[in-house]
Order: C-alpha cells, then structure tokens, then sequence
C-alpha cells in the first residue's frame, strides 16, 4: 500500500499527550500516528506579506507539511466562506449564516492553491484522505491538476437536511465538488441519508443501496461511493491516562476546591454549538428545583475559546460570561461557587483524571458531528464507580451511546431532570450502563474508523481496475463500524 496522505484545513502542532482542542486534531492524529504518512495543511500562521513556502518536518513516523495563509485567504476562506457560511449552515443555524460571494471565490481560490501546493509531494500510490468542511473542494481541484490518485473525503460535522443546505447559495457546486471525490465518509446515518436525499431531491441523481459496505451514488456525471464512518476514541488507552492522573496535583487541587461536593463536568471548544447557555441554565434549574442539591454539586465547565475573531463567537462568550455571573452570583454561598467555568486548554491526560473524577458528564451541544468528549468521558471512568453521560440526542455520538441518559438540549427541564436522575443513580445502574457503552467504545475504537474508511477507499479502486464488479470484502461485522443507509 502507497503512503497516506491526511489533508486537513489545520495541521495541529501536536506534541504526544499535549493539549489539541480540537476533535479533528485529536482523532486524526491518532489515526496517522499508528500507520505513518504525511498530514498537509495550513501552520495556522497569516501573512501579511511575502509568499507562503511549505515547510517539512518529520516527528517519528509523521511527516508534517504546512504552508501559511494570506490575510486575504484567511479573511476569505477561513473566517468567510468556512466558518462564517458552512459552519453555522451544517450545524442547523441558518440564522447565522452569513454569505459574501467574494468568499466563496476565495474559498475555491484556497483549495485550488492549496491543492496545486500538494501535487509535487505526491506519490502515485499515495492515497489521500482529505478532511472537513473547509476542504469540499479539494478533489476537484487536484483532479484538475492531473492527480489520479485516489481520494476519500471525511466530513466531521453533520450534513445538513437539504432544506437547510438550500440557504447556502452556491449549495449545487459544493455538492458537485463532493461529488469529485471516490469515497465520502460521514459521522452517522442521519448525515448520510441527508446527503443522499440531496442527490435525488435536488440533483437529480440516483442512489444504489448496498447489502453490506458504502452506497454507489451517481450524480453530476460520476459514480462515488458513500457510507458512515462513526468517528472514535482508544477507550483504555485513556482509561490508563486517567488512572494514572488520579492522584495528581490537577485532580487534588479539584478534589480539595469540592469538599466532598459532587461533579458535573463539561469540555467543549468555546462555540454556539455546543450548547452552553442552555446547559448553564439547566443547571440553574436543577439549583432552583431540587434544592437539596445546593451546597452539595459543583459544574465545572472547560470551554478555550476558538475563533475568537469573529462576532458570533464573542457574542457567545459574553453571554456566557453574563450566565456564569448571573447564577453564581443568585445561588453561591461563602463555601461554594456553584459554576466554574474556565478557558484553558488542558493536556489531555488532566482531562482524562478530571473526567474520572466527575460524577457526571454533562455533553449537550445543539448539533455535533459526533462529539469526542463523550466517548472520552465514559472511557475515563472508573469501571468499579462510574459517572453517568447525559448526552444531546443531537451529538452524534448519541447514535451509539445507548447507555447515556439522552436528552433534548433545548428542555431546559428535561436536562435538570436528567442530571438530578444521574447524580442519584445507584450503583448497579451506572456500572451497567458504563459496561454497555465501553463495548462500544472499544469495538469502534479510532483504528477501526480509519481501517475502515482506508478499506471501503482501497476497495474501490480494486474493484475499478480488476473491473470486476464483484464489490468489496464482506465487513468486520463491529456494530456501527460502517452504517449504510438502511443501518
Ligand atoms: P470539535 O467540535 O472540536 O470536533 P469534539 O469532538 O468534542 O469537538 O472534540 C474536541 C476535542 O478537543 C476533544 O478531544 C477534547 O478532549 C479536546 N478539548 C476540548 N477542550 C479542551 C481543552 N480545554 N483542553 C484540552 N483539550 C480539549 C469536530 C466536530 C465533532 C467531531 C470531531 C471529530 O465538531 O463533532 O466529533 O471533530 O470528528
């Protein structure tokens, strides 16, 4: 096999265990750093002046290619088209959604830059894993440079339902251009069959369901291959990180600030997605409902700000900032601050020993490709004594965590209820739902999401060259490894 080449927007400066707020970050350098390969992308610097030149480095097994942005690129296909358009449109908040054409043309400008950057570092078995929604025109562009390698595509966030994507203007070529990849890999089913009703709905296509392995879509004048690729985690690798923490200064100091109190806990990059005003008044609500939890549960919310220059984002901030003050100021005791809400990053074994340490895991984004921090929270835990998930129906990561009390994350009641339920739950019931959800985690850990994305990309190429239209190996048969339409 050829090397793999990962492209993402950001290649993250990634020191092993060090801090990476970022899903992308982390659950692609898991994956890379086992198999070895290139990852190609932006260094996350801007220039002002002068001609971004890519930049090489090996650590261990990884190649590290990174080029800089322009202003202009940055303000256009960053801040514009990716984060000001698609994000907010992809996560179902169409009333965010700011569109400026001369972004878009910057966006399709950057990738067919960027790509024209890749072509002379490739190999003509390399395989090329292309990630996220900044980079939907990416094989497009590198078909267009000649490239015939093969090229999957892996979308982090949701896909939206065609209704919503509508509001994006140039929605017909952004799907045209997903549809220059051979492989697209989406969170869960619901984003898969979202795209897929766009192709018959709107582009007047046709899909081919599969018994087993990635659907065949025919779009645009090209055949392409489309499946569920539920992202993971190494549920005992964090497991051993979060052991090895619990009785480290990070978990001490937090043990000590509780006195016993119990503890909710959330981490999320600091986004109007994640929820968090809601969350923080749930919270309130359990203060204000169930009164003899006062004085008695502590909330820890971690959220680092991202993209911290753009409007929404210090709308978000300053909201919650207000929230935080808000309920702390109505409810705290000379003894107690109910909320602590804190923007550092942490290295990921402190977030491991502190999720061990907190008896509840309280992750309610609105909308979530899949969403880490509740994989890695149950991982965390300790099997004798576990904490209790209460998850957004809407994170991605509720498709398989059956064993997490799911709520709506815009019931404010409803979550108050759940978190009362879990910081009440007996100890048989955690410990069940903490083993259901372990089985998961470990069958569809972080080798399995990219093994078999590698194999359904692979697969298809064989079966192109050999022609022979018998289609790919039959599957693993790890439950939500691989989701078809039907799945
Ligand atoms: P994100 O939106 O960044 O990822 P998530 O999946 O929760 O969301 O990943 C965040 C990661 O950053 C986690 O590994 C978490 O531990 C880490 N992190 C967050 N805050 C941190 C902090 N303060 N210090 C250190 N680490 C921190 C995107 C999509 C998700 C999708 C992932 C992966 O939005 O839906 O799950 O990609 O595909």
């Amino acid at each position: 096999m050829g090397r793999l080449i990962i492209v993402s927007n950001r290649v993250a400066p990634i020191s092993e265990g060090g801090p990476a707020a970022g899903g992308l970050a982390v659950g692609v350098y898991d994956a890379l750093k086992e198999t070895g390969g290139m990852w190609f992308g932006w260094s996350g610097d801007v220039l002002s002046s002068g001609q971004p030149q890519i930049k090489v480095e090996e650590r261990g097994p990884v190649t590290f290619a990174t080029i800089a942005l322009m202003r202009r690129d940055y303000d256009q296909y960053y801040r514009g088209f990716s984060n000001a358009t698609l994000w907010p449109a992809f996560h179902y908040r169409a009333d965010l959604v700011q569109y400026d054409r001369h972004d878009f043309e910057g966006y399709c400008r950057v990738n067919a830059w960027l790509a024209q950057q890749l072509v002379p570092l490739l190999r003509d078995d390399d395989v090329i894993w292309v990630h996220d929604y900044h980079l939907i025109p990416f094989a497009q562009a590198l078909r267009a440079a000649g490239v015939k390698n093969r090229i999957g595509f892996f979308l982090h966030i949701p896909f939206p339902a065609s209704q919503v994507l509508l509001a994006v203007p140039p929605h017909r070529q952004l799907v045209e251009a997903l549809c220059s990849f051979d492989l697209l890999g989406f969170q869960t089913s619901p984003d898969l069959r979202a795209f897929c009703d766009y192709i018959v709905n709107e582009a007047n296509g046709s899909v081919d369901a599969a018994a087993n392995g990635p659907l065949t879509l025919h779009a645009f004048g090209r055949s392409l291959r489309a499946a569920a690729y539920p992202i993971g985690v190494y549920p005992d690798e964090i497991a051993e990180l979060a052991k090895a923490g619990e009785r480290g200064k990070p978990v001490r100091t937090m043990k000590a600030t509780l006195h016993s109190r119990k503890l909710i806990m959330s981490v999320d990059r600091l986004d109007y997605s994640k929820g968090l005003v809601e969350r923080f008044r749930a919270f309130e609500r359990l203060l204000e409902q169930a009164s003899a939890q006062r004085n008695k549960v502590s909330f820890l919310q971690i959220a680092p700000p991202t993209r911290a220059d753009m409007h929404a984002y210090q709308d978000i901030r300053l909201q919650l900032e207000g929230e935080s003050g808000r309920i702390n100021g109505r409810f705290a005791e000379l003894d107690w601050t109910p909320i602590l809400y804190i923007h550092k990053q942490y290295e990921r074994s402190v977030l491991a020993a502190l999720f061990r340490t907190a008896h509840v895991g309280y992750v309610t984004p609105l909308r979530d490709g899949m969403n880490l921090v509740a994989k890695e929270y149950v991982s965390a835990q300790d099997p004798e004594n576990p904490g209790v998930l209460v998850l957004s129906r809407f994170a991605g990561a509720a498709q398989e965590l059956d064993g997490a009390l799911i709520v709506n994350p815009v019931d404010i009641d409803g979550m108050a209820e759940a978190l009362a339920r879990a910081l009440e739950m007996p100890l048989a019931e955690r410990q069940a739902r903490y083993r259901d959800m372990m089985v998961q985690l470990r069958a569809n850990n972080v080798s399995v999401w990219r093994d078999n994305f590698m194999r359904d990309l692979q697969g298809i190429t064989a079966t192109k060259n050999a022609k022979s239209g018998k289609g790919r190996a039959a599957s693993s048969g790890k439950k939500a490894a691989r989701e078809t339409l039907a799945g």
